[in-house]
């Protein structure tokens, strides 16, 4: 996969040298690069903001050096294609992990982050698509460009080992995950749950999905809506209830 980003402050993406998306850019499975769209500007002061026509605080990002860099990653590129086009926008669709997932798919990303304002509209016809982390205000988009382009990456085949898979993880089911525990079995008094050592993988198994579910029915029962729940599932719910309605 190949992903360009485009930012006003290319070294905010320093992260992306390290830990496992690092590792990726190394063996090549992954291909990074951010243009600083300030170097595309045309004007003597290489502004790339503008006041708003119509008036209003603050200013845009003007339309042209978002072009002239976009312009210069598809000449640059094999195809002269700036593949599928991102704009980091806190009016975009909220970013979930089935985004992540569905931008795996793509050969060739490319994130236009901003900062200041706004943008200019003009901006968004060379745009596919507009995201947004979630409801806060940032400073920019390029806090949610690596966010995305972490959770995305983690879908392609040579990013994750093979101990590590991509799906089995929390809201690959729609659920959030069951506790876990590692040695000792009991730590300062705080005991595993006795289950966990039995060796019955049934019992395990049925434990897990129980706790599952209780985590996700109190904390996100937003995540249980809409679900096809399995006669068990149904059943193991029905027992939450109940044991929540009794304590
Ligand atoms: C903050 C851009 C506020 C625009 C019309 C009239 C990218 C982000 C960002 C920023 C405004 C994301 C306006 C969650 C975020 C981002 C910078 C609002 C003011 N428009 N996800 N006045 N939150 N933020 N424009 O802030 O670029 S993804």
């Amino acid at each position: 996969m190949k992903i360009d980003v485009l930012s006003l402050f290319p070294n905010m993406f320093a992260p992306m040298q390290e830990s496992i998306i690092g590792k990726a850019i190394d063996r090549g499975s992954l291909s990074f690069s951010v243009t600083d769209f300030r170097d595309y500007t045309t004007n003597k002061h290489n502004n790339v903001d503008d006041y708003p026509f119509g008036g209003g605080a603050g200013m845009l990002l003007m339309a042209q050096p978002m072009f002239d860099a976009i312009e210069a990653i598809k000449e640059n590129d094999d195809k002269k294609s700036a593949g599928h086009v991102v704009l980091l926008d806190p009016a975009g669709k909220k970013f979930d992990h089935t985004d992540a997932e569905r931008l795996a798919s793509y050969d060739h990303l490319t994130f236009v982050c901003g900062h200041y304002e706004g943008y200019d509209e003009r901006i968004k016809t060379l745009v596919d698509e507009e995201l947004s982390l979630g409801d806060y205000v940032l400073t920019g988009g390029e806090l949610g460009a690596m966010v995305m382009i972490d959770a995305t990456v983690r879908f392609l085949p040579d990013v994750l080992g093979n101990r590590e898979s991509a799906t089995g993880d929390s809201f690959q089911d729609g659920l959030l995950e069951y506790p876990q525990y590692t040695r000792p079995a009991d730590f300062r008094g705080m005991k595993v749950p006795e289950v966990l050592t039995s060796g019955n993988h049934q019992k395990i198994a049925e434990w897990r999905l129980k706790e599952s579910l209780k985590k996700t029915y109190l904390r996100r029962p937003d995540l249980l809506e809409g679900r096809q729940f399995t006669k068990e599932e149904r059943d193991l719910l029905d027992d939450i209830k109940t044991e929540l309605d009794e304590g």
